[in-house]
């Protein structure tokens, strides 16, 4: 009964304060130059599409309220875009994937599971649950300060003896999940990692996990877009960026000092990393998807996770990033398509990729991210340049680019299999990185 009126509130919610989607639908434009790149842009700052969605290798998939699809067709014919339809209505996955949530069995305090997608406050209380049942083997701490919202980035340091003094000197591994909103599996993936290392998965390969905890300390931070990560569990489940306001619409203001076209929220923290900060990929528009910021880290959460590494500097050895979708490992740089002087090594470590086929059969392209599509301000290009390290990397999880819907969506019986190959992606990663080649 209780049930009953809790899901009936729950979907009172979410007719009238998520945002539905109703309508919507995805397009995959081809994208055969830098002009047709351009012009799927320019598309985004014309506001026929709600949702810039990024350029993958020949293509872009692009989001389009049903309002805007004539709009849409015209400008593609102008611009000479071919295109093919990916979903046809994305409302009607989001609310399939919804109702999943809702039905979902509760889960006891610091419990976790792999079989829905969780909400921060599951997450950061499954880590503490995890830093008193290992209590000698990892704590959890609040990296300083606070996100725009309030909210804190929740990491677990996790090494052999982690309260020792000494633990603090072993070289470090940090990896992070969450960085864009709506790309659920990434923090779930980093939660198995998590999960993992400490041998409550993956138990048959517990001594090669007390292996890296006696040579490593592994920080782990799975949520660093918190404010994002919520927005996207109970408004918009399509959100990218973080929260903050960040100024109107095609920067157009009225007489009166408020916005002409409409206010603008958050900025693309995949953008707001100082590398070569605001040139390639981006847009000036703060509405946008790849909206920058104004500067290099004026977004709470990019700032604290950067000001908590930069004295970690000499100690790190690697970085990874987690995102998703595409199935791809991205290696350095970024920002260009020049070849970076330790390109043969992150050839090497790309057999990691082999690790990760090997476990379900999934397929991970090797890649440089540039290759992908050339962005500046990426934390991957920041962890390589800024802080000079060689290994690091970001992983854009599942799906693959054609087995899909809505990407961001990835069904619920794939969190597991996701996590299981890339525990096994990242053993292979650190089997091979600088520190333990010395290349
Ligand atoms: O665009 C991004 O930030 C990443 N892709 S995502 O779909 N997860 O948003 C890719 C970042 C790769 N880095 C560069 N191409 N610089
Ligand atoms: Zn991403």
């Amino acid at each position: 009964m209780l049930r009953n009126f809790v899901i009936l509130v729950a979907l009172f919610s979410t007719i009238y304060c998520y945002k539905t989607y109703d309508g919507y639908k995805i397009l995959r434009v081809n994208i055969n130059s830098a002009d047709d790149h351009q012009n799927i842009l320019s598309l985004e700052s014309e506001d026929v599409q709600e949702i810039f969605s990024e350029g993958r290798s020949g293509h872009s998939d692009v989001l389009i309220s049903f309002q805007n699809f004539p709009r849409c067709q015209t400008y593609f014919q102008s611009h000479e875009l071919t295109y093919s339809l990916v979903s046809e209505d994305v409302g009607a996955e989001i609310r399939k994937e919804r109702q999943g949530l809702l039905l979902a069995p509760q889960i006891a305090q610091g419990e976790f599971s792999y079989d829905t997608y969780h909400r921060l406050n599951i997450i950061y209380e499954h880590l503490d649950a995890l830093a008193v049942t290992h209590s000698s083997n990892a704590e959890t701490f609040n990296l300083p300060g606070e996100t725009f919202e309030g909210r804190k980035i929740q990491a677990i340091r996790i090494t052999t003896n982690v309260t020792s003094e000494a633990s603090k000197d072993k070289p470090l591994i940090w990896l992070d999940g969450g960085i864009h909103a709506r790309e659920w599996v990434s923090p779930a993936t980093v939660m198995y990692i998590i999960d993992s290392l400490l041998g409550e998965h993956e138990k048959d390969k517990s001594t090669q996990m007390t292996a890296l905890l006696d040579e490593f300390q592994f920080i782990i931070a799975p949520s660093i877009n918190p404010d994002g990560y919520e927005h996207s569990h109970v408004k918009d489940r399509l959100w990218r960026k973080t929260r903050k306001p960040s100024g109107c619409k095609k920067n157009k203001y009225n007489w009166f000092g408020g916005c002409f076209y409409k206010r603008c929220y958050g900025v693309d923290p995949n953008r707001n990393w100082s590398t070569d900060w605001g040139r390639a990929g981006v847009s000036t528009d703060p509405c946008s998807e790849v909206y920058p910021g104004k500067e290099a880290f004026d977004q709470e959460n990019t700032r604290i996770v950067s000001d908590f590494l930069t004295p970690h500097k000499d100690k790190l050895k690697l970085y990874v990033t987690y995102h998703s979708y595409s199935q791809l490992f991205l290696t350095p740089l970024g920002y260009t398509t020049a070849e970076p002087a330790n390109y043969q090594h992150h050839l090497k470590v790309g057999a990691c990729g082999d690790a990760i086929a090997q476990r379900h059969g999934a397929k991970y392209i090797n890649q440089r991210s540039a290759a992908l599509y050339p962005a500046s301000g990426d934390s991957a290009d920041w962890a390589h340049d800024v802080l000079g390290l060689t290994d690091s990397y970001t992983f854009e999880l599942r799906p693959d680019e054609n087995s899909w819907k809505v990407g961001f969506e990835l069904p619920e019986e794939q969190i597991l299999p996701t996590g299981e190959e890339n525990v096994d992606g990242l053993l292979a990663l650190i089997a091979n990185i600088e520190y333990n080649n010395d290349v």
